[in-house]
């Protein structure tokens, strides 16, 4: 597969890694980029032997500086919308996918950048990031969720401060905010989240993909309806082969391997 945007590459450990390859440009969104890595996804989710996503950023300073802001010149609102829409398709692809999808901040996540980054499962992020909805300092509001997923990683008032100013906050910050799932070091970064990723590839993949649309899909139904949906996916599950070959394992005393089945 040829990709002039983004590399994308299948480590042997279950690990696929989708990489924002406009360097130049922080590794701002545009169309060609949000299309590629849809692409990018769709093979991964296809593919059996991928079992985790690691979404990141090519280069030292930026994961993504944003939407393409020199493609906003003269906007039109039909094309604000358009832009809008082609953001919320990527994040709910992200969403969607049923896998694990891992956001590796390895610099700048801002505007639609930290938008994306919501969107995946978790978070990690190297000592230097930096992160931001820094729409309002262009006169803009963030249009790829940002208003409604940060609202509910991190709660309004904090929604509120990094909106409204357009600041940005470390990566100290965010994680003591909730917003990333944890800091690693800088130097060596991406080793980091691999080693993180290659762990949680060994997990079992239907209780992981059962466990990623309850967390995600039960959080905006009332309790007892989540709780029913639990009950349904945590019978699926049940009936797995993983679920036999992690109990024997346990009782063996040995690593489980999960199939996936
Ligand atoms: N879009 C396009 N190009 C960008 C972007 C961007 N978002 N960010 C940086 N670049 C480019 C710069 O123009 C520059 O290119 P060139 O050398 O050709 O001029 C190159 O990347 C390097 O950037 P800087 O020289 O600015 O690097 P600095 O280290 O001085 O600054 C910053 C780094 C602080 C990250 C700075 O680049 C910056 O503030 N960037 C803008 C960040 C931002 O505001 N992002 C939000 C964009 S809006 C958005 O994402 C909305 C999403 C929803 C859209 C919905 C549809 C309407």
């Amino acid at each position: 597969m040829e990709f002039k945007y983004i590399i994308y590459k299948k480590e042997n450990d279950g690990v696929a890694i989708i990489i924002l390859n406009r360097p130049d440009a922080l590794n701002a969104f545009n169309k060609e980029v949000i299309n590629e890595v849809l692409i990018a996804l769709e093979d991964a989710e296809e593919d059996e032997n991928v079992r985790v996503v690691v979404l990141t950023g090519a280069g030292e300073k930026a994961f993504s500086a944003g939407a393409d802001i020199k493609a906003m010149k003269e906007m039109t609102p039909l094309k604000a919308r358009e832009l809008s829409l082609m953001g919320n398709k990527l994040c709910g692809a992200i969403e969607d996918f049923g896998k694990p999808v891992i956001a590796a901040i390895n610099g700048y996540a801002l505007g639609g950048g930290l938008e994306v980054a919501m969107a995946c499962d978790l978070r990690l992020a190297s000592e230097k990031a930096r992160m931001g909805q820094t729409e309002i300092n262009i006169g803009l509001i963030p249009g790829w969720g940002g208003t409604q997923r940060l609202t509910r990683l991190i709660g309004k008032t904090r929604t509120k401060e990094l909106v409204f100013t357009g600041k940005m906050i470390d990566a100290k910050t965010a994680e003591q905010w909730g917003l990333i799932n944890m800091v690693l070091p800088s130097d060596g970064f991406m080793e980091h989240v691999k080693k993180f990723a290659a762990e949680l590839a060994k997990k079992a993949p239907v209780a992981l993909r059962i466990a990623k649309s309850l967390i995600d899909k039960g959080a905006d139904v009332d309790l007892e309806v989540a709780l029913a949906l639990e009950r349904e996916g945590f019978a699926v599950v049940a009936s797995t082969e993983d679920l036999q070959e992690g109990v024997t394992a346990f009782m063996e005393r040995r690593k489980p391997e999960f199939k996936g089945r």
